[in-house]
């Protein structure tokens, strides 16, 4: 079995805890994928030392040569899409086609952030007097840690490694551990690309391990994606010790469908929506909101849809929807099932473990669709992060958006409808940090902001020029050239 290393400093280094863990496929829980560092405080010192080092020179470099390095990480993941593809699938389950658009998305990310080197824009003001001049501008601010889930192994990390690096900052990088094989890939690419030793690290190893990065004095900032109990804890270690921490965390993302949108279309993008990545992306379609001239007739043709779904192994060409990604998420599924039912949901297909013949070795959930379900119950508000849809039903488009708004979370949201006054009163009303018009709830683009409000994160986006206002600090300067002392507020009025 093959044994992997961090990587830290521009070697491949074995655990100083010299402990290891292994990774399973969880369509096949036979298949070891390989054994990985299980690594401690040690390790992390080491990486962030190496980030700190490394910090001093990198800031330096300008800041498009950075980006011409980014480009060739785009380069060597598109060169190497189909093969760390598969290896992903074998790692986390979702289907070849799926994880092949996951590293299409950090080509993307590469590309895009290469170009903003050269526009990383600051900007001139007027000054309150004469002969002075009034500037800011970005800058790098250190060490990054990067810290994030399984679900996108490596799209999501790319959306924070990439641009804190063009922006000058040096990245201490911890996967999930259910997707270590990810990162050592990622930090192969970067390797190759000529990103200097010590400007971007891995380390592998469980959860403890994002205490250990957000507590270290010299991480100044954090970027983490994962679940919400998880980050709101970083978070408040972070804030304790005045650190920056971007938190991208649950979702429970409504689709609504109006009696006059395109009722196949909307069925399309349910699909899609609720099992693509097996309900296991934080924009997941988790609701369906109704509207109740369509109600039965939709959940009676999205049934036969879901029961047509050809779930198993993400390797085998045929596959839409995979595993989930372990035994605990399996439990998930069966815990919220039980719960929906004893709230009173109806259970429309699905609700359980498949395990005969082919799928007897993997982590296999039926597609699942409760019905009825209403505000009060734990499956409208709780995240399951598992191909569990739940369907309600609004009596009106008003009723719709205060179901949509009713949770805690706040990321990603649909509406299907074919009036463009509701749609455009939809995107003021709906409280989500995106909002797709006639289109499923997720799908969302590198060059574009990415975040939610509510409990879904704490005010930052990702994607777009905006994740640069996490991975930066503006620096002003007053430069006078009137060669006397000119007090403002004071001598100017
Ligand atoms: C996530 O689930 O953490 O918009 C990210 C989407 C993908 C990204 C999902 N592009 O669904």
């Amino acid at each position: 079995m093959e044994r992997f290393k961090n990587y830290i400093n521009g070697q491949w280094v074995e655990p100083k805890s010299n402990t290891y863990f292994k990774n399973i496929n969880p369509a096949d829980i036979s298949d070891i994928v390989g054994e990985f560092p299980e690594s401690g405080q040690d390790d992390v010192n080491d990486a962030v030392a190496a980030a700190k080092e490394a910090f001093k020179k990198w800031k330096n470099v300008p800041a498009p040569k950075r980006g011409d390095l980014l480009r060739k990480v785009g380069d060597i993941f598109a060169r190497r899409k189909d093969e760390i593809a598969r290896i992903m699938t074998r790692e986390m389950g979702k289907p070849v086609f799926e994880t092949k658009g996951d590293i299409q998305e950090a080509i993307d990310t590469a590309y895009y952030a290469g170009s903003e080197t050269r526009r990383l824009f600051g900007y001139n003001a007027p000054s309150e007097m004469n002969d002075k001049m009034n500037m800011s501008f970005r800058t790098p601010i250190g060490v990054v840690g990067v810290i994030t889930a399984f679900n996108f192994p490596i799209a999501v990390p790319s959306w924070k490694i990439l641009p804190a690096i063009a922006a000058g900052n040096t990245v201490v990088y911890k996967p999930s551990k259910d997707v270590p094989y990810a990162g050592v890939m990622f930090a192969e690419v970067m390797e190759e690309a000529g990103i200097p030793p010590g400007v971007f690290n891995v380390v592998l190893g469980k959860g403890y391990m994002g205490n250990m990065i957000v507590e270290h004095p010299d991480v100044k900032v954090i970027g983490f994606t994962g679940s919400t109990g998880i980050g709101v804890k970083l978070g408040e270690i972070g804030g304790r010790l005045n650190k920056r921490v971007s938190l991208e965390m649950g979702g429970k993302n409504p689709q609504i469908v109006m009696p006059d949108a395109n009722m196949d279309l909307a069925i399309d993008g349910v699909l899609w929506g609720a099992f693509g990545t097996t309900g296991q992306r934080c924009t997941a379609t988790s609701r369906l909101i109704l509207h109740k001239d369509i109600y039965e007739d939709f959940i009676g043709k999205l049934k036969e849809r879901v029961e047509k779904l050809r779930l198993g192994p993400g390797l085998e060409p045929e596959t839409e929807v995979g595993p989930v990604i372990h035994e605990a998420q399996l439990n998930t599924c069966d815990e919220y099932c039980k719960i929906a039912l004893g709230e009173g949901a109806r259970l429309v297909t699905g609700g359980y473990r498949v395990t005969e013949g082919l799928y007897a070795n993997g982590y296999f959930w039926k597609p699942t669709i409760f019905a009825d379900v209403t505000r009060d119950m734990r499956l409208f508000q709780e995240e399951v992060f598992g191909p569990v849809l739940a369907i309600s039903k609004a009596d009106s488009f008003e009723h719709a958006i205060e179901l949509a708004n009713g949770v805690d979370f706040g990321l990603s949201s649909s509406i299907y409808t074919r009036n463009v006054n509701q749609a455009f009163a939809a995107i003021n009303m709906i409280e989500a940090g995106i909002t797709y018009i006639n289109a499923p709830t997720i799908g969302a683009e590198a060059h574009m902001p990415f975040g939610g409000v509510k409990g879904t994160g704490n005010g930052h986006r990702e994607g777009g020029w905006t994740v640069f206002d996490i991975f930066t600090e503006w620096k002003t300067v007053y430069i006078d050239f009137s060669d006397k002392l000119q007090r403002a507020q004071i001598d100017n009025y």
